[in-house]
């Protein structure tokens, strides 16, 4: 079947209807929704205004006061529904994530896959908000550090993992005693609205077994850019967790700041990794593959350049070229296929300026050509391509949001980490080694400056355990895993005296 014949629009309204999204929230909104896969129309839906964004607001504040007296373990179990129905709703919604987004269909199964992850650490962290007993220089006193709900967190999100960044912020959210606002991206608002629909089944389910859910615990708003505004500059929105460009977060970060907000900025990923002299190459290779080609490198953790070592380059950049040549480039929907469409036009054009600019820079480019245009003319598929790079100059040190890797040569292994390190990014890396000693200064304290930092596999596909986020223009928050939680409550200090004299601290005297 060619491009042209498909067509998506009833797909889309069966899915949604099995979701419970019913067929009147598809058609007659001013936010016009396409399939990257063939540039189909599929849907046109409703957006939010300015007034009812701060009424939202004020809702989901009242919602949190009162969540908020929920004991974390029974609010983990609404966390616990969520995750059984998004396990049930698994096909439908990886397969409106591959027809909105165009990912292959393992990557859109593999998106909710990460959403019932987190769910599931959720659940156990819900009885894990640990606080600490500390030693106090005070005779009879006890003091203690405690964590408590935060408030209203507001959630940013991309087109490129339209839910499962929605997942990681809300289940942790969630548990730790917040409501939540999420503007998703505009390129995306289908998905944003099926997990809505999946979230209010789990409410109902919680709500019917007993359980006490506030109306407007997850709100969301499908808007522009002035209502993800409103939120980032709402007072009753203690925490903005964005994910995005850097530009957005340098808009949003100094937003929040000023009126003294937080914010977990996860943004711009420029990934590397260095193939050193005893990488084993058929792992490279397909570690290589899949981190700079899969989802078509809109990832913000894609493989974006590779140093290569001089005494391997000869044996692996020329299969490198020929992988790269071969995948299967076409409709995600099909098994065979590894690379699927780009999101749009923009970023087709963003990528053809990115190689003009590199071949500019002396760098030679293979593939990197438009596919299957006279098949869908408002579909973007290109062929990945690779550009072997005389140096990190150019356009290397900016990141594409599309399937580019730049290669380059070196011959010392300090060399190839000042040349990780010397981007304005800091998101993720990775080293192809069997050195102990490489794999471990890769790792190190004098090693990669990034927030994630791999042996022998490429920098992305984190799993949900860890702590994911990066530094510098990447923009230093942390989601998901390991103490992530602690960016979404506020941590008290508690000092108690259980004597019956009053010692002050430092020995400070004064009695009066
Ligand atoms: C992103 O691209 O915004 O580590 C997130 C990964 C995925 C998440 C990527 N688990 O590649």
């Amino acid at each position: 079947m060619t491009l042209a014949n498909l067509n998506f629009s009833a797909e889309v309204a069966a899915i949604m209807g099995r979701l419970g999204v019913p067929a009147t929230s598809l058609a007659g909104g001013t936010l016009s929704v396409r399939s990257p896969i063939n540039g189909e129309k599929i849907a046109a839906v409703a957006e939010i205004n300015a007034a009812d964004t701060k009424a939202a607001i004020d809702a989901a504040h009242q919602a949190f006061l009162e969540w908020r007296l929920v004991p974390a373990p029974k609010r983990g179990e609404l966390i616990r529904l969520l995750g059984e129905e998004l396990r049930a709703a698994k096909a439908d919604l990886g397969r409106l994530v591959s027809i909105e987004v165009g990912k292959i269909v393992s990557e859109g199964l593999g998106e909710v896959q990460e959403m019932i992850d987190i769910c599931d650490f959720a659940v156990g962290l819900s009885r894990q908000l640990y606080g600490l007993t500390i030693a106090t220089e005070r005779a009879e006193h006890r003091m203690m550090e405690s964590w408590h709900p935060l408030g209203i967190t507001g959630i940013i999100s991309a087109f490129n993992f339209p839910v499962a960044v929605w997942a990681w912020n809300s289940a942790l959210a969630l548990v730790c005693g917040n409501s939540t606002i999420w503007k998703p991206s505009e390129k995306t608002p289908l998905t944003a609205i099926a997990t809505q629909a999946i979230f209010e089944k789990a409410v109902s389910r919680y709500v019917a077994d007993g359980g006490k859910a506030p109306a407007n615990l997850s709100t969301l708003l499908i808007g522009g850019r002035d209502i993800g505004e409103i939120l980032v500059d709402s007072p009753k929105v203690p925490l903005i967790s964005a994910t995005g460009s850097t530009a957005m977060g340098r808009a949003v970060g100094p937003r929040v700041a000023t009126r003294f907000g937080r914010s977990i900025l996860e943004l711009g990923g420029n990934n590397a990794a260095i193939v050193c002299p005893t990488a084993d190459l058929d792992l490279t290779l397909r570690g290589v593959a899949f981190a700079a080609m899969g989802t078509a490198g809109q990832r913000c953790t894609s493989l974006r350049r590779l140093f290569v070592h001089e005494s391997v380059y000869d044996k692996l950049v020329p299969r490198l070229i020929q992988a790269y040549g071969s995948v299967t480039v076409g409709n995600p929907l099909q098994s065979s296929t590894l690379v699927g469409p780009l999101i749009d036009e923009g970023s087709f054009s963003r990528m053809q300026k990115a190689l003009d600019e590199a071949k500019a820079a002396g760098g030679k480019v293979s593939g990197g050509d438009r596919l299957m245009q006279n098949e869908a003319a408002d579909a973007y598929y290109v062929r990945p391509a690779i550009v072997e790079m005389p140096a990190q100059t150019g356009p290397v040190k900016d990141e594409t949001f599309a399937p580019i890797l730049y290669i380059i040569k070196y011959n010392d292994f300090d060399e190839a980490l000042a040349l990780n390190n010397d981007v304005p990014q800091g998101l993720s890396s990775s080293i192809f080694t069997n050195d102990l000693r490489e794999a471990e200064a890769f790792v190190s304290d004098r090693g990669s400056d990034c927030g994630i930092a791999n042996v022998n596999i490429g920098p992305s596909g984190a799993e949900i355990g860890g702590a994911f986020g990066g530094e510098k223009e990447t923009g230093g928050g942390r989601e998901s895993g390991s103490d992530a939680w602690k960016a979404y409550m506020r941590r008290a200090t508690n000092t108690i005296n259980y004597g019956k004299t009053l010692p002050l601290a430092q020995g400070v005297k004064f009695d009066v």
